[in-house]
């Protein structure tokens, strides 16, 4: 059964706001916007770190599956591995504060340490249709069947590196959907308000939460994002990033950047350890300080 939405449009929270009050927003909305996650300079610089890549990309999906073609858009670029691409991405965003304190808040005591399951810009160009409706969560699919009382699995930070505008594909997220009672229930685009951001803002959202890419009904702009998801340690990420990653750029990353591309071992709760070597930390392995 599909219900009206909670709240008529996502609340929007200005840098600085504690994370225990952002928390809250996302457990009652299912997500939240944060205003000025980065700034312009930040922006700026991450675009011109991916241009080359950006420019050499063909848009539009390789997948032989018609429905995973669909999902990743006709006119849509999808960039991955920008640890390797930037190094605003790098030495930045990946190790930027309020990412990891809503990760430790969100996880910790649940299930774990956790870490990055992807981080890929999304370009959405002229004429492509809306994404169809999903929940992060479908990636780990019994946790569709746990539903709202299953453990967080999946958290987004959608980051706006340019304007995103209702016409121009701004992300369309159904408020109150991750208290629904049947997951399998993705709701209809009536349902979805359009998460409209200035570049820097960042739309932080629940695995549990309805949401897809907007249809992008202008001539001529372009919507970039940069998705950049978690899971906790007890899941594996959809990018094997040690294999990504060359090991001498890995050393010299922090040591928390290290962990959630995969050069350290998982902690999960009631585990020794996971993704060790021979039941031993990994980053001792590799010989990483710290
Ligand atoms: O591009 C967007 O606005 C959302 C993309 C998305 O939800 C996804 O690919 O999982
Ligand atoms: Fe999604």
């Amino acid at each position: 059964m599909t219900v009206t939405p909670d709240v008529a449009s996502l609340q929007s929270v200005p840098r600085g706001t504690p994370v225990e009050e952002i928390l809250e927003i996302v457990a009652r909305d299912g997500g939240v916007i944060l205003k000025n996650f980065l700034s312009k300079d930040q922006i700026d610089r991450f675009n011109a770190d991916v241009e080359p890549a950006m420019q050499a990309l063909a848009p539009g999906s390789t997948h032989e599956n018609e429905i995973v073609a669909a999902f990743h858009g006709s006119n849509t670029k999808r960039l991955t591995n920008l640890v390797t691409l930037s190094p605003t991405f790098r030495d930045e965003i990946i190790n930027h504060d309020l990412v990891h304190d809503l990760c430790d808040a969100t996880f910790l005591e649940e299930s774990g340490t956790y870490w990055m399951t992807t981080a890929q810009v999304i370009e959405i160009g002229p004429g492509n249709d809306a994404q169809f409706l999903h929940r992060d969560l479908e990636n780990w699919h019994p946790f569709v069947g746990l539903g709202k009382n299953g453990p967080e699995v999946c958290v987004n930070f959608l980051i706006a590196f340019t304007d995103f505008t209702e016409e121009n594909g701004a992300t369309r997220v159904i408020p109150g959907s991750n208290h629904w009672d049947d997951f399998e229930d993705r709701g209809t685009p009536e349902d979805t308000v359009p998460a409209v951001m200035q570049a820097g803002d960042a739309l932080f959202f629940s695995g549990k939460t309805a949401h897809g890419g907007g249809a992008n009904k202008t001539a001529d702009e372009y919507r970039r994002a940069v998705a950049f998801a978690f899971n906790p340690g007890f899941l594996t990420g959809e990018e094997a990033y040690p294999f990504l990653v060359d090991r001498d750029l890995a050393t010299t990353l922090a040591p928390r950047v290290q962990r959630i591309l995969g050069f350290r071992s998982q902690y999960p709760v009631g585990s020794a350890g996971l993704w060790q070597v021979d039941y031993a930390e990994l980053g001792d392995y590799l010989g990483l300080d710290g």
